[in-house]
């Protein structure tokens, strides 16, 4: 018998597949929303997967996806949840510059379709949506819940317009409507295009023969990052608050993408500089220079502080990659 019933976009993502091992480790009934794909979208949550014959399972996978009404309002009304996480995107800001509609659709659209769907609904439920250090653009660091919200991509302004339709839809009309304002997050499972895993995964190439050169964009922007299994803890700690609100979730520490290179070639002693050429073609029409996060609201509400630190990241991040291509470390 389960304790708690929750629906999560985005399963398959990143922070979705954390999300789930934390929850069905809390003995929750998980449902993932899954898009049909012409190819496998699940390796993130294959180690999790239950036989759905099995009378006991915890994990469910439906199909759905959030450009479609129909699709949430008939799942909502489907599993009833007690909590829905809302993790599906676009993620890539790169990206988002290249399909702004489709970007905007899922990443702005979407969580609105959850809301209405909830507030359609006879049924109580709690609502998390993902929302994005993003929103903040160039405002100055550290950024914290009443910092400027300044998107500078299509992707942030997405995020920027759900965040505002969450908070009006708590206050209007007394959802339980939650934004998690988080940080950069990596690990391991980080897609390969964004730029920690990029460089982590070119490391464990150059070294096996595979890669000769590391093309980049912009190395002067600063991040904040932090671990991401630590940040999906946030996020369940988020919603069993007593009251909905917004957090920001950081580890208020900042570098930038060259000191990241430098400590992970450094790592396994190769001179970054031998490798790494700059490519304009991953600059972004206007960049977000400076995210630093001030997370000392999570830290005093909730209790919430995260303990992996830059180096312990890229040490993770790294060891993983040669792993994975048989390397010693
Ligand atoms: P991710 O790895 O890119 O995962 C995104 C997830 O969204 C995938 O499961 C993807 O499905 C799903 N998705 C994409 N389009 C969808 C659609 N039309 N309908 C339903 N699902 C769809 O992202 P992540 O890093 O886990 O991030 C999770 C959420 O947090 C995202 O909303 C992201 O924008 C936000 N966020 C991330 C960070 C970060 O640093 N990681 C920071 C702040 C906010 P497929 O597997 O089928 O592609
Ligand atoms: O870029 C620079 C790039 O794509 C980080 C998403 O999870 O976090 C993520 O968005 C920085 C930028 O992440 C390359 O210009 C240099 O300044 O890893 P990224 P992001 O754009 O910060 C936020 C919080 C989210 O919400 C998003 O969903 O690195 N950079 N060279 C590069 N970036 C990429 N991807 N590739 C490069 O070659």
């Amino acid at each position: 018998m389960y304790d708690k019933k929750a629906m999560v976009t985005g399963i398959t993502g990143q922070d979705g597949s954390h999300l789930a091992e934390l929850l069905l480790s809390k003995n929750y009934q998980v449902h993932g929303i899954i898009r049909r794909s012409s190819s496998f979208n699940t390796g993130r949550i294959e180690h999790l997967y239950q036989d759905p014959s099995k009378e006991d399972r915890q994990l469910f996978l439906h199909y759905g996806d959030l450009s479609s009404s129909s699709s949430i309002a008939s799942l909502i009304q489907h599993i009833q949840p007690d909590e829905i996480y809302n993790l599906g995107a676009m993620s890539h800001v790169k990206v988002s510059f290249e399909i702004p509609e489709y970007t905007t659709d899922i990443g702005a659209l979407g969580p609105l379709r959850i809301l209405e769907a909830i507030r359609e609904s006879k049924h109580f439920c709690k609502l998390y949506n993902a929302a994005s250090s993003e929103i903040f653009g160039n405002s100055p660091p550290k950024q914290n819940e009443q910092s400027n919200i300044a998107p500078r991509s299509p992707y942030g302004v997405a995020k920027a317009m759900a965040y505002w339709n969450v908070k009006n839809y708590r206050e209007g009309y007394s959802l339980f409507a939650t934004n998690g304002i988080l940080f950069n997050h990596e690990g391991p499972r980080r897609g390969e295009t964004f730029v920690t895993r990029k460089i982590t995964k070119a490391i464990a190439n150059i070294l096996s023969g595979k890669q000769d050169d590391l093309f980049l964009g912009n190395l002067d922007s600063k991040r904040d990052w932090g671990y991401a299994p630590e940040y999906c803890e946030a996020m369940w700690m988020i919603m069993q608050h007593d009251t909905p609100d917004d957090f920001v979730i950081a580890t208020g520490e900042m570098h930038t993408i060259r000191e990241f290179v430098e400590l992970a070639f450094g790592m396994v002693n190769l001179d970054w500089t031998k490798y790494v050429k700059v490519d304009e073609r991953y600059f972004r029409p206007t960049e977000v220079n400076e995210l630093c996060g001030d997370a000392s609201k999570a830290h005093k509400v909730l209790g919430w502080r995260p303990t992996v630190t830059f180096k312990s990241l890229v040490e993770i991040m790294l060891r993983n990659d040669l792993e994975q291509a048989n390397i010693k470390y």
